[in-house]
């Protein structure tokens, strides 16, 4: 009898046992498992890692931007991240689609584009030797002028004569044009000013306002025919005079025209015309 008492005993702690683990084993589970939404169950510690995963990879992203924010990539050229974590230049996959007739381009070997990016995502391609080249000349393509190719007439002797002033007006009314519209430094500001109130300083500050302007990139008081690319290319389709009269402004034909040769094709007296890009640079820089 008293053997049958233990066996009971024995079956009875048995079972507490099992009830118990299983109690600990339900609770373990309801620890790590966590409603979504009232209805989607997920392991906590999956929910984490993910979490973690999606920083980390958020972080990676942000890295790249940062590292391509600092970059900066030419025409028809966009920044990448490659596999060893370095910011590169490389030639664009696609060019914005181009619907705006105005954006199309002439080049250099009087093709039309439908926009620079597109003639310099084609000069990047053929440069790099990358197989969607389709002709090794697109290389020292640029663009020569806004708008679709056309044929350019002849500057005539007294269209020529007549050039420089047509440009020393035409300076002056952007010069003014802009500092209306507040587009102006404040030196460059003061010398539309001065020209304003003083008709004898009209040509003169709109000719150094221009050519500082140009002279950019480099900063060297002489602008090369880069340089010169913002004024020829939105005129030369429809001033034919402009080219001739840039090409004669470089009067001793080493490429670059400084600021005495410049004065001197707007027909301006050495003595009117100063350097003042300097203070130019100084006063933007502040
Ligand atoms: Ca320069
Ligand atoms: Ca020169």
């Amino acid at each position: 009898m008293q053997f049958k008492w233990l066996i009971v005993l024995a079956v009875a702690a048995c079972l507490l046992l099992t009830v118990e683990a299983h109690e600990k084993k339900r609770k373990l589970t309801k620890k790590v498992k966590k409603i979504v939404d009232g209805k989607e169950e997920q392991p906590v510690e999956q929910l984490d890692i993910q979490d973690a995963i999606d920083v980390l990879l958020d972080d990676e992203v942000a890295l790249k931007d940062n590292l391509c924010a600092k970059k900066h990539c030419g025409a028809g050229k966009e920044c990448r991240v490659n596999e060893n974590g370095v910011a590169e230049c490389v030639c664009m996959d696609h060019c914005p689609e181009e619907k705006d007739p105005r954006r199309m381009i002439c080049s250099n070997q009087n093709e039309t584009w439908n926009s620079d990016c597109e003639l310099y995502r084609m000069r990047c391609l053929c440069k790099s030797g990358s197989a969607g080249c389709v002709d090794p000349k697109y290389d020292h393509a640029h663009v020569e002028y806004f708008g679709t190719c056309r044929e350019v007439p002849q500057c005539t002797p007294d269209e020529m004569a007549d050039f420089p002033r047509r440009m020393r007006d035409w300076l002056f009314n952007v010069m003014r044009d802009l500092a209306d519209r507040h587009d102006l430094s404040p030196h460059f500001l003061k010398l539309e000013r001065e020209a304003e109130k003083d008709n004898s300083r009209r040509w003169a500050n709109a000719a150094i306002w221009k050519f500082c302007d140009l002279d950019g990139h480099p900063h060297d008081r002489k602008v090369s025919r880069h340089e010169l690319f913002p004024i020829r290319a939105p005129l030369l389709a429809l001033e034919h005079c402009i080219q001739p009269f840039l090409d004669g402004c470089d009067a001793d034909n080493d490429h670059f025209i400084t600021l005495q040769e410049w004065g001197k094709c707007l027909e301006l007296t050495e003595e009117e015309i100063e350097d003042k890009c300097d203070d130019v640079r100084d006063e933007n820089s502040l």
